[in-house]
């Protein structure tokens, strides 16, 4: 019968060590936050060109991106963003859409998650690895909710 008023114990000092730390210790940079400002957003993987259009996205935390993916191709890409947990297939000649807050601030790849060739144009050579950008997080001017 003790153990189970320790555990019960430890399980009350582990709760409340979690709810100081959300509340008073983490860093201002970690806080979950909301401005609340819904961001649409298209991402195009331009036809043969290896290449996402646009390459750079500004944005600030807490704001919920609604990404219309599209892809011009007649082979599928993908989209991953690691530090947002999508990873999202882009069927060929096909549009999809996705959604995310955007927690953390700094700047993030994008990238094409899908092995998908490479080619030629305008005298350039692309590949599948040059379909790369980036997700660009300012901190909200209007500070944390
Ligand atoms: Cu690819």
């Amino acid at each position: 019968m003790n153990k189970y008023i320790i555990l019960f114990g430890v399980l009350i000092l582990v709760v409340a060590g979690g709810v100081i730390y959300r509340i008073f210790l983490i860093p201002e940079s970690s806080k979950p936050v909301s401005t609340g400002v819904v961001r649409e957003i298209t991402i195009v993987a331009k036809k043969d060109e290896w290449r996402f259009m646009p390459e750079a996205i500004e944005v600030e935390r807490g704001d919920t991106l609604v990404v219309t993916a599209v892809n011009e191709d007649s082979y599928d890409h993908g989209i991953g963003i690691d530090a947002f947990g999508i990873s999202q297939k882009m069927p060929a000649n096909s549009t999809i859409r996705f959604e995310f807050v955007v927690t953390q601030e700094g700047d993030f790849p994008f990238y094409c998650s899908v092995p998908c060739g490479e080619g030629d144009i305008n005298g350039m050579h692309r590949t599948h690895f040059d379909m790369i950008g980036k997700i660009q997080v300012h901190s909200a001017v209007s500070g944390t909710q």
